[in-house]
């Protein structure tokens, strides 16, 4: 974007031997942050207007899953609506959906683009625009049931809009690999092609058994920085954590680097305990050309921040490629 946005960010501590650093405040919203709420987490935001503007996935205390949109000043501070997005009729009229979580938000040319894990006979990718984050039309579904973490680039290649994606199944998924999808009009998606796969449980073990695409990519010197969750199925249940890949510029289906040792991993008490412990999810990356702010659902319970350099960001993913 031309105009350089003032993200929220702390500097690192003195302390800090990382390449990335958690907010002294986490989590920033927590699981009560609106009446109806039993946990906020797992959520996107997007600079907007004079601020930002958020979609954020609140369960409710009957647990069940919808998104809702925000607005803050400084990124840190979040109004939540009190009640769930309300899909219009946006490219079709089928907008059935059971359940809505995991949302990600991304601006392509003249509007914002919500892509989330939509409940249509089983978890599939949901799509719908807003201009306003007040009006929200729904688009058809990407992909059939089942998959998740469904991603949008922020521009489009040769033509047609890109989006990463992780097939699953249609409960706890043990396994997934990020895959991408071409649509010349947010309608029909082909071209499937696989992009990166779990990662050798002797190589690299935290992503060992799925790994699926979290903030939306951006450009650096290198190539589009991302970053993902990887899991690894412990005896106590699977423990998910947050790595990096560079994709190429021109060709986003080729993985260039990837973290072999993660940037973040379930460490903090907010990230260990709640309803689901040991989860670092990232779902949205601010980032002004020289930091990144990088929000991530903590524990399924709350939203948490984290900070970096991007050239450090990416000296490290290089240096500490898989
Ligand atoms: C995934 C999704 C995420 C969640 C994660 C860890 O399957 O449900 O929303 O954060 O599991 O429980």
């Amino acid at each position: 974007m031309a105009n350089k946005i003032n993200i929220p960010w702390q500097e690192k501590p003195a302390d800090c031997k990382e390449v990335m650093w958690r907010h002294s405040n986490n989590p920033i919203i927590g699981r009560y942050h609106i009446p109806t709420s039993n946990s906020i987490f797992n959520s996107a935001v997007v600079p907007f207007e004079d601020g930002f503007a958020g979609v954020f996935r609140c369960d409710n205390k009957s647990v069940q899953m919808n998104i809702f949109a925000g607005f803050s000043k400084d990124g840190i501070n979040w109004e939540i609506s009190h009640e769930p997005v309300v899909m219009k009729a946006g490219n079709t009229e089928m907008i059935e959906s059971d359940y809505k979580y995991d949302p990600r938000v991304t601006f392509i040319e003249d509007r914002y683009w919500i892509t989330w894990c939509n409940g249509y006979h089983g978890p599939t990718i949901g799509i719908a625009y807003t201009f306003d984050f007040k009006e929200f039309f729904q688009c058809e579904n990407a992909f059939l049931p089942f998959n998740r973490n469904g991603v949008l680039f922020p521009q489009k290649f040769n033509g047609r809009y890109a989006m990463l994606s992780r097939p699953s199944d249609n409960g706890h998924t043990p396994f997934g690999d990020i895959y991408i999808s071409f649509s010349p009009d947010m309608k029909y998606w082909g071209e499937h092609r696989c992009v990166m796969k779990v990662a050798p449980f002797d190589q690299s073990a935290w992503q060992c058994t799925k790994i699926g695409a979290g903030s939306v990519p951006f450009l650096t010197k290198d190539g589009w920085l991302m970053f993902y969750h990887g899991v690894i199925n412990t005896c106590n249940g699977f423990r998910y954590s947050m790595g990096a890949a560079i994709l190429d510029k021109d060709n986003p289906a080729k993985v260039l680097y990837r973290s072999k040792p993660y940037l973040i991993a379930p460490a903090a008490p907010y990230e260990l305990a709640g309803d689901v412990p040991n989860v670092v999810f990232p779902c949205a990356a601010l980032e002004d050309g020289e930091k990144v702010a990088v929000y991530y659902g903590a524990a399924d319970t709350s939203v948490c921040m984290a900070f970096g350099y991007i050239d450090e960001i990416v000296d490290f993913v290089k240096n500490n490629s898989l």
